[in-house]
């Protein structure tokens, strides 16, 4: 995909379906001239001045056809999206139209874009770092206020700016302990031990402070999963009916009633909260409801919340608990679990709910209960960090690797310091702390993560 980056590339924008418009992207050397063969306006797009936008029609070159009016937009090289001559053709929307277009596009020398070529052109053109670019996919994919901000923050260059600035102050250190190298025959001593150390140190320390944000960026970015876990006519239907406020899944006294997990999500505190109905856990002979419970197992296994629900009302509910208790351990150390308990509105107080930590009562007949619920699944579920710090959320799990291999090398370098190892020594770890900060943004980075990165942006893009 990297070698051949100036061929003209052409694709839809804009989602296929019903809609106002749609937007047909052009890019590349032949942007202008492939777009005149079908474009009919007062002026051709070759001769039109960069950001302009012209009216004019597109017109089928073989059967003299009119296709759709348009409006055109053009873009010269360097001052465009991707760097290189652009072409921008709104059509109206719909199925056909766009297609047609593209289709003509093709046969007038333009290739099919791969996905994401857009923005790997902009970035190899210098337009965006790696870490803008994919924060170019994640403002197409944040569905929350907040996960929009922090794909913002990375657009403007905010975590480039904290990964270069890391950089540089490595990179300072490095040249200093590389000129003492030239000095070593004279004995000159340009670095001293402790001072680098404590330096070292406290580059340390921004670096895990950007790198732990990712527990906070994670959950911005891609929400909190939470599975509502009980016995048949727990009320686990109920509950989530009762969060979205609206009758989604089907709610009866027939135990077994739910039978295929049912996800569906709401903000709290401006993260979304993706909540799994799922089917009663019980012994059971019916292979459809079989298939139920062992979907059941496979949705606690991907959660990061475990909600188990009890029905308070019955008076057998201590064998129950001694089950949660075995599911509780198998699972809370690394996901959160919430004891919560069901219809309060007929609450049995014979039977004694003991050993568990924090239980939430709650009643889905009277709501009850539910804002208490939810505050306890903002509070074991997000987490902050302290942006005091650094204001820069990362939310991306590459970064994070690569942040942390950077502190590894960090380590090392402060080993060899310790143990009074050359400054080459020493230089070697902090070059390879330097590329793995530079992978970040994309000066170092492998042409195989490359392409992994941008095939998983969409055409278009
Ligand atoms: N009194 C009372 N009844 C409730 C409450 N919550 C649910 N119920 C009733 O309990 C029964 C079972 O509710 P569901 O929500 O279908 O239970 P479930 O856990 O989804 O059950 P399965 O899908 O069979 O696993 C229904 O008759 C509900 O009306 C509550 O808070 N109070
Ligand atoms: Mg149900």
């Amino acid at each position: 995909m990297i070698q051949h980056a100036h061929d003209t590339i052409a694709a839809i924008a804009t989602p296929v379906g019903i809609g106002g418009i749609s937007v047909i992207r052009i890019s590349g050397n032949d942007a202008f001239t492939t777009t005149d063969s079908l474009f009919r306006g007062s002026t051709t797009v070759r001769n039109a001045r960069s950001h302009t936008i012209h009216f004019g029609a597109i017109i089928d070159p073989v059967s003299r056809e009119t296709i759709d009016t348009v409006l055109v937009s053009v873009f010269h090289n360097p001052s465009s999206f991707t760097g290189e001559d652009v072409v921008e053709i709104s059509s109206h929307g719909g199925y056909f139209v766009s297609q047609k277009i593209l289709s003509l596009l093709y046969k007038s020398g333009a290739r099919p874009a791969e996905p994401g070529e857009f923005t790997l052109r902009a970035f190899l053109n210098d337009k965006l770092d790696l870490a803008q670019a994919e924060a170019v996919a994640d403002i197409i994919h944040s569905k929350t206020e907040r996960a929009h901000k922090t794909s913002i923050d990375q657009l403007s260059g905010k975590l480039s700016k904290a990964v270069q600035q890391l950089r540089e102050e490595i990179l300072t250190i490095c040249s200093l302990l590389e000129l003492e190298l030239d000095f070593s025959q004279e004995g000159i001593e340009l670095t001293d031990k402790n001072t680098l150390l404590i330096k070292l140190s406290t580059i340390q320390k921004s670096i895990l402070n950007l790198s732990s944000s990712y527990q906070e960026g994670k959950v911005i970015k891609e929400g909190i999963k939470v599975a509502l876990v009980g016995k048949p006519n727990a009320g686990k239907s109920s509950l989530l009916n009762v969060l979205l406020q609206e009758e989604r899944a089907i709610v009866s006294e027939i135990p077994g009633t739910t039978r295929d997990t049912i996800e569906e999500s709401i903000l709290l505190d401006g993260v979304e909260f993706i909540f799994n109905d799922t089917a009663g856990l019980r012994e059971s002979t019916d292979s459809i409801e079989l298939e139920g419970i062992r979907r059941t197992t496979k949705v606690i296994d991907t959660s990061d919340v475990i909600l188990l629900l009890i029905d308070g009302s019955k008076s057998e509910s201590e064998e129950q608990i001694k089950e949660f208790h075995a599911i509780s351990e198998e699972y809370k150390k690394n996901k959160s679990v919430l004891w919560v308990f069901n219809k309060s509105d007929i609450k049995n107080d014979s039977v004694k709910f003991s050993n568990i930590e924090a239980p939430i009562w709650i009643s889905c007949k009277t709501h009850d209960g539910i804002h208490n619920l939810k505050s306890r699944l903002i509070e074991v579920s997000i987490p902050h960090h302290d942006s005091s710090v650094t204001s820069v959320t990362i939310t991306n799990i590459r970064h994070k690797e690569a942040l942390e291999r950077a502190l590894t090398s960090l380590d090392t370098a402060k080993t060899s310091i310790d143990n009074g190892l050359g400054g080459d020594f020493v230089a070697v770890d902090l070059r390879a702390a330097l590329n793995y900060l530079g992978e970040i943004i994309g000066l170092t980075t492998p042409e195989d993560i490359l392409n992994n990165i941008f095939s998983k942006f969409c055409i278009g893009k």
